[in-house]
């Protein structure tokens, strides 16, 4: 397959005619008899006693949420419930016969998918693997109140072990399966291929590709089903999902050993409503889900609906489309019908729909239609269903009880420092895997290597300065930093727009292209939410990941996986899961409004992120390093007026070694005695001009700072600035308001009050939008403003006559206009 396809005029601009091939609806037509030559009496006992498993444990939440207590039992759960009452038999048809290498994401109401996925996986796991589960899973926290006074079996011990964890979880226990950080949204237990669900409507949609990348990259077994809801496919990341596990590459580029296409199931869990919309006849216009396959790829995504009321289709369509990514065929799509009789939350008033409608789908309830075909078919007992039905609620109710008895299942306490502890994993890690790293070509060899080896790495040349085309610049910093993880951790993956040919839209991966193989470095359609999306889930999965946002400006395009996705599943998951992505930003200038505006301080504002933005060589590649040895996502800023940057401040120059620079560190620039000036990001080279000119007109000796990093940030060099100086400015090209400079600002007046001559002074940009790069000079900040809001908030300059207004008075003015 060439690298790109050519495009013939006469064949695409031909007449011709688009057809569809047809996407069936239902069309199981098995009979129980004929699928008892497939299952055995005991799975159908299985199928059966799953779901009434899983109504038995939504029906003790729901009475604990509308009326306090279950068989005399009180409790009052403050939290939310969303449950699935009515959607058993579509997740014991999904769970079944997936192993526990599949891996599931899911949605809000993903309390009976856990479960039927547990159960199944419980069933599959050998006592002894489920033992060294339980034992090594957080030390026994979860085991030791379970096994207490227990005389059965290991699988009885499992499901003990199970349930329990989940209703741990979902009460805020520290016996959860994540200390009570998760919650009834988000529970998850990855050692039975549980991942992750989502109180984002949708979040799933982006993520679950990323995990079935990183089983292509890194061949690993199974699939990954992502379970959302019909009304989740009106959400934007659900569709750049599927676009971005359908992308023609993984088939036509990739190397076929790979496998081929993601191994991923979109499974819509298709009850009809949203919270109180309907999708279907008033939100959307697809009249089918599975429609929506037909416009994604000539394959239509496989897709097909099912019977999702019935276990029997749902498990029938997971083993067919299994086999079929399995041969590289995919990704699917299935349109699940279920129905949820209970209400979207313990509060809703069912206003949307009529009762008539909710007592059609309870007469046809799936627990009891299913178990009268079993009957009718004399595949299993009366007497085995009912026991089997009956020890399981019996477990189910020990495990809710044991969950709320605040001495075996404490909370923990409100001084706890557990989530301190856990929104950072700080973790190092050479590679995550031990095989080599898989390269094209020796890469001593690759001519962008050779051709850095050329750059002179010191600020000057033999005493002269050094001509942009011989320095080596930013773009070679982070260039070299990523090619030694490249080399190391053969997980590790980079994508983006135009990351492969291009080389990134500002060229930094210029020459990887030659270095790597497709399925490391590849360029990935214009979906900033699927980029960042993809990454998180490859992270989740294990693996190292770097993933690229042409412009911080497009940071709104991936709102929802930087802030709630790529910050938050460390601390959501106490600890088990680590986040090793790196998301690397460009910031613009010149090219207005829309692409020219530095958003360091949304990032700085999400807690669980490390926000860093390195703007010399030196830094940059130190920091990439450490970023790329981490085990926590880190934001990395670039900026685009510095990638041709040579180093200016280390004599000594940029060690061709690896080195690491740790995050937050922020970084003394010039020593000086009279005044401090912090920056953050390329304004460090306005405030070198302006502290050139505060020394030659005015004497004064400026100590300047760069941060380097948002967050995390070490104070100490700062303060002990400051105590020398007494007066600090800070500056930096993001708007002035709500700025991370804002911030810095007001809490070095708390720590160093009594050493300050005068409040710290902020310069950013004005608040507005960029305007065109001729009069960029009115918006971002210059050597003047610093000079001048120097010479009116702390230091009077002899002299000096400012040609810009910085007093406090404008400020007031501005400030009551908005601007
Ligand atoms: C992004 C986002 N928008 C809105 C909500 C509020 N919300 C929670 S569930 C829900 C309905 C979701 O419907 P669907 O995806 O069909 O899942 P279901 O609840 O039917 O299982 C809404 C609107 C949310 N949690 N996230
Ligand atoms: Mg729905």
């Amino acid at each position: 397959m060439p690298k790109s396809i050519i495009i013939e005029p006469e064949k695409v601009c031909g007449r011709d005619t688009l057809c569809f091939a047809d996407i069936p609806l239902n069309a199981y037509d098995r009979t129980l008899e004929q699928e008892a030559a497939i299952f055995s009496p005991e799975d159908f006992l299985h199928i059966w006693q799953d779901m009434c498993a899983i109504r038995e444990f939504e029906t003790i939440l729901n009475e604990i949420k509308t009326k306090g207590a279950f068989k005399g039992v009180t409790y009052n759960h403050a939290g939310p419930a969303h449950l699935s009452i009515g959607q058993e038999a579509a997740a014991v048809g999904m769970a079944f016969s997936l192993t526990p290498d599949d891996h599931i994401f899911g949605s809000h109401r993903s309390h009976g998918e856990i479960l039927a996925k547990g159960f199944s996986a419980i069933r599959q796991l050998s006592d002894e693997q489920l033992m060294s589960i339980m034992r090594s899973y957080r030390d026994g926290a979860l085991l030791r109140p379970v096994e207490k006074g227990y005389g059965g079996d290991v699988k009885g011990l499992a499901l003990r072990f199970f349930t329990y964890g989940a209703y741990s979880e979902i009460f805020a226990r520290e016996t959860g399966f994540n200390r009570g950080l998760g919650g009834s949204m988000h529970a998850f237990f990855a050692p039975f291929g549980i991942y992750p669900n989502n109180a984002i409507v949708g979040g799933s949609g982006s993520i679950a590709p990323g995990a079935a990348l990183f089983k292509r990259v890194n061949r690993k077994p199974g699939i990954v089903v992502a379970n959302i809801g019909d009304a989740s496919f009106g959400c934007g990341p659900v569709w750049e999902g599927i676009t971005f596990a359908a992308m023609d590459q993984y088939r036509t580029l990739w190397e076929e050993s790979l496998g081929g296409g993601l191994p991923i199931v979109f499974n819509c869990m298709n009850n009809f409503y949203g919270m109180g919309g309907q999708p279907v006849g008033e939100t959307m216009g697809v009249q089918f889900i599975a429609r929506i396959g037909a416009g994604v790829n000539p394959d239509q995504m496989h897709a097909e609906r099912v019977n999702g009321y019935d276990p029997l289709p749902v498990i029938d369509a997971f083993r067919r489309k299994k086999k079929l990514l399995e041969e590289g065929r995919g990704p699917v799509l299935l349109d699940t019908v279920t129905y949820r009789i209970s209400g979207h939350s313990p509060s809703d008033a069912s206003s949307y729909r009529s009762k008539e409608e909710i007592e059609r789908w309870q007469q046809a309830d799936s627990i009891r239609a299913f178990r009268q075909k079993l009957l009718n078919a004399r595949l299993v007992s009366e007497d085995a269903l009912d026991s089997a039905k009956a020890f399981l609620e019996a477990t189910i109710f020990d495990m809710f009880q044991l969950a709320i008895d605040l001495e075996a299942s404490p909370r923990v306490t409100v001084d706890s420092d557990l989530v301190a502890s856990v929104m950072f994993s700080n973790g190092r890690v050479e590679k995550f895997d031990d095989r080599q790293p898989e390269f094209l070509q020796d890469i001593v060899e690759n001519p962008r290597v050779q051709q850095i080896k050329t750059k002179i790495r010191t600020p000057t040349d033999d005493g002269k300065p050094v001509p942009k085309m011989k320095a080596y610049n930013v773009r070679d910093a982070i260039f070299e930093a990523m090619v030694h993880r490249f080399s190391i951790d053969p997980t590790m993956v980079a994508f983006g727009e135009e990351n492969r040919d291009w080389g990134g839209a500002f060229a930094v991966y210029r020459g990887l292209t030659e270095a790597l193989p497709y399925h490391r470095l590849f360029n990935s359609p214009i979906s900033e939410a699927a980029i960042v999306g993809a990454a998180v889930g490859y992270g989740l999965a294990g693996g190292r990941a770097v993933a690229e946002l042409m412009y911080a400006d497009f940071m709104g395009r991936a709102g929802d996986e930087i802030f709630n996705q790529l910050s938050k599943w460390q601390s959501m998951s106490a600890g088990q899961l680590t986040m090793p992505v790196v998301l690397r930003i460009s910031v613009g200038s010149k090219y207005g409004a829309q692409h020219s505006q530095d958003w360091t301080a949304l990032a700085h504002h999400i807690p669980g992120l490390k926000v860093v933005y390195p703007v010399t060589p030196y830094d940059a590649k130190g920091m990439m390093n450490a970023a790329l040895i981490g085990t926590d996502p880190v934001i990395f800023l670039e900026s685009q007026r510095v990638y041709d940057f040579g180093e200016m401040f280390v004599e000594h120059g940029v060690p061709e070694r690896y080195y690491e620079i740790p995050l937050g560190d922020p970084s003394i620039k010039r020593k000086g005695k009279d005044l401090t000036i912090l920056t953050l990001g390329p304004t460090l080279y306005t405030a070198v001009a302006a502290a050139n000119e505060l020394q030659d007109r005015f004497g004064i000796s400026t100590e300047l700072i760069d941060l380097r990093a948002a967050t995390p940030l070490n104070y100490d060099p700062l303060i002990e600035s400051v105590k020398k100086t007494g007066k600090v400015l800070l500056a930096s090209d993001a708007v002035e308001r709500g700025s991370v400079m804002q911030t810095v600002a007001a809490n070095l007046t708390q720590m160093c009050f009594d050493d300050l001559d005068g409040p710290p002074v902020v310069v950013g940009s004005r608040n507005w939008i960029t305007p065109a790069a001729e009069l960029e000079a009115m918006f971002f900040p210059q050597p003047a403003w610093l000079i001048d809001a120097i010479h009116e908030r702390l230091l009077p300059l002899k002299g000096h006559r400012p040609t810009t207004n910085q007093t406090t008075g404008e400020m007031a003015r501005r400030s009551r206009l908005g601007i």
